[in-house]
Formats: structure tokens, sequence, C-alpha cells
């Protein structure tokens, strides 16, 4: 048997409306909802004072305004949030090479290594959770517990300003009591079927034999919700930052299911992608998309097309012919990305095509234009009408 590993889930408390009442001390203590303000406009967080009226992310702003009418009601300062963001993450770097960041506000981390250093799990958690609070003003749960699964299962449980410890052997006796929508992959649906049979806590999951979960839901989902159950998940903390790639993702308000809406989304993304690569002067020899279901589940689908490229057109033909490999219609998807990687100076390529087709040096013509406007009016002067910007 091996030794049991340390892991550690950190997630900031209504991350948004902290940062707009740690801003404005008149807002403390009241009720704050961020979000979009028009009339499509969806809650993105609310303050713990707001979740007493009912208010909760993803719901949208007009029922939120039924439920919570004396609240106060902001519009996102994304660049503020990701300025906060950048300062806890350099804190977590600090703990241990080992940091899977999942979005602005949240990580994992595996701090095995890390423990000669700075002290046990819960230690590492308090000094992070003092750290924090000390840099940036703000609140953060802590989870940890020997896996990622039972260490979010923790920060959450407590939250706000939570510090939950689960030792190593305490995994399902932990779990037991919780509703059976804590595990991951869960959804309404699955959690009404398993009440119908009278399943309703992780306990009652824990009692059937993994045989008979199997025989209900089947083999592959049987077996992920009896491991889950025990508290067993052997996923690991991956970061997998690369210096040598250009990538933007996005995680979505709520999963995104519909293969058009994530094509759009997509372009998005390869347009950025595109204009950072040719701001360094640099063409992809490899591009990748990368998906993640609401269970947390990655999947990454790579292509080297025959020549390196950098311009939109091509990085968005690449990120479709991607999707349609990994992606079915009506799949939820939490997150998506698109990176170029396997970066070459794009002088070193030219060289190579100087007497390219006449075609292609009209197409880069296009391209220096857009670019030139986009430049000089940003990047919302030029892009197709929709409303999936992506949001990070
Ligand atoms: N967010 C969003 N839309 C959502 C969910 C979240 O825009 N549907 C944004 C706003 C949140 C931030 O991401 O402040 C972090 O998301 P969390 O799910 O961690 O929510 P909070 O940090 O706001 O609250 P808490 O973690 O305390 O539950
Ligand atoms: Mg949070």
């Amino acid at each position: 048997m091996t030794a049991p590993r340390t892991i550690l889930h950190a997630d900031l408390d209504a991350f948004y409306a902290a940062v707009e009442q740690r801003d404005d001390p008149a807002l403390r203590g009241k009720p704050v909802i961020v979000g979009g303000l028009g009339p499509r406009g969806v809650v993105a967080t609310a303050s713990y004072e707001a979740r007493a009226f009912g208010v909760r992310s993803a719901m949208s702003m007009a029922r939120a305004r039924k439920l919570a009418p004396g609240a106060v009601y902001l519009r996102p300062r994304m660049r503020d949030y990701v300025a906060v963001s950048r300062q806890v993450f350099a804190i977590f770097d600090g703990f241990t090479p080992l940091v899977e960041g999942l979005s602005l506000d949240e990580a994992f981390l595996d701090v095995g290594g890390s423990r000669r250093l700075f002290g046990d799990g819960e230690t590492i958690a308090r000094s992070i959770r003092q750290a924090v609070r000390e840099t940036t003003g703000l609140g953060i749960s802590v989870g940890v517990a020997s896996n990622k699964f039972v260490a979010k299962v923790a920060s959450d449980l407590r939250k706000p300003d939570g510090l939950v410890v689960v030792p190593p052997g305490e995994e399902a006796r932990f779990l037991a009591p919780l509703a059976i929508s804590r595990l991951w992959g869960a959804g309404p649906r699955l959690v009404e079927r398993l009440r119908g049979l009278g399943l309703d806590r992780i306990r009652d999951l824990q009692a059937l034999a993994p045989e008979d979960l199997r025989r209900i839901l089947g083999d592959r989902a049987g077996g992920h919700f009896g491991a889950l159950a025990r508290g067993l998940d052997d996923r690991e903390v991956s970061n997998q930052r690369e210096t040598h790639s250009i990538s933007r993702e996005t995680t979505f308000a709520r999963d995104v299911c519909d293969q058009a809406r994530l094509e759009r989304v997509l372009a998005e993304l390869a347009r950025d992608v595109g204009r950072r690569l040719r701001h360094a002067c640099l063409r992809a020899r490899c591009i990748r998309l990368k998906l993640r279901l609401p269970d947390f589940h990655t999947f990454s689908r790579q292509h080297h097309p025959a020549r390196a490229i950098d311009r939109d057109a091509d990085l968005i033909a690449e990120g479709r012919a991607l999707l349609h490999r990994l992606h079915d219609e009506g799949m939820p998807v939490r997150l998506i990305g698109l990176g170029g990687a396997d970066l070459v100076e794009a002088e070193a390529q030219e060289q190579l095509e100087l007497f390219g087709a006449e075609a292609e040096a009209r197409a880069e013509g296009l391209q220096d234009a857009l670019d030139r406007i986009r430049a000089r009016f940003g990047a919302e002067a030029i892009r197709p009408l929709d409303d999936d910007a992506p949001s990070s």
C-alpha cells in the first residue's frame, strides 16, 4: 500500500461579491449580487447575505430581483478579479509546484511533498488561509483529504471561511451522512432515480454491494459512484502549465450542451490565441482542444496541421475539427479551451514558404488589417454577433 496523499481544495468565498465588499466598506454586511444587469442578465455570484434570500449563481437576474429587491446589484469588474486571482495563485504556488487551477478562485493542491517544509496538510491549509486573508482581505475555504473528490466536498461543507480536514481512513465515514447529489456527476435525474429506490444519502450507496449498484446504474456509472461513495478517487493533481504554448479557456456560467454555441465560443478563443501568437511572432505546429465536463473529467485532443499556423481562420478550422472528434451533441460542457503548442518563430516558417501562393498572401494581408483595427478599437471591434464572450 502506498502512503496516503495530501490534497487540498481551496475556493474563495463568494468571490466577486467579496471583492466588491472589500473595496466598498458600505457594502459589507449587505446583500450584494454581481452579474449581468441587462434584461437577460444572469447572477454570477451573490454575497452570503444575499444567499439568505435564496439568490444563487446562474439564476436569472430577474428572479434575483424578485427574491432580494433591496440588494445591491453590480456588474462584474473582471480586471480586478483577475488581479486578485493572480495574488491567490501566487500564494498557492509558494506551497507546492502541484497546483491545478479550476477557475479564477478555485484550485487543487497536492502538498504531499511540502510537508517537511511547511507542516502537515492542516497546517498548510491554515497558512494558506491566513496568507490569503492578509494579502487580499478575502476569505477562502479549504478542504484537506487524501484525494481530490473528498477534499472538494470538504472545502464546500463549512463555507464561508471553513476549514475541514478529513484524516486518511475516515473518507467513507465523512461522506456517509451527506446527500448523494454531492457525488461528482450525480445530476438531478440520477438523484431522483435513486431516491425512487429509497437511496438518499451516500451511506445508502455504501451499504449496497458493488455488483448491486452496477446492476442498478450500469457498469460504468455503477463503478464510478460506488467508488466515489466510499471516498475512493485516484485522479492526480496535474498542473499542465506549459511555457511553450499559448492557450485560452473559459468556464461557462452554466454547462453548455449545444455544439453550435460551443463552436462560437471556440471561435472567440481561437481569435484570442491567434492574436497572441501573431503578437509574439510565433506559429503553432500543434493545436490542442480541451473540454471539461460537469463532473470535472477533462479531455483533450491535439492535431498537428500540415504547417505551423497563426491565422484565425486556420485556428478556428482546427478547433472545430477537434471539437467534432471530442464532443457529441448534447454532452454538457463546463469548460472549453484551445491552445497552440510546439511553437516556432514565424520568420523561420516564412522562409520555408517564401514563394507561397498568392491566396496565402492575400489572406495574410486581410489578417494584418484585422489586427490593426483590433489594436485601435479593441477586440470588441470585430466579432460575430453572439453573447458568448469568454469570461476569463
Ligand atoms: N461564477 C459565475 N457564474 C457561475 C458561477 C460562478 O460567473 N455560475 C463566478 C462568480 C464567482 C466565481 O465565479 O464569484 C467563483 O465561483 P464559485 O462557484 O466558487 O462561487 P463563489 O466563490 O462566488 O461562492 P462560494 O465559493 O463561496 O460558494
Ligand atoms: Mg468560490
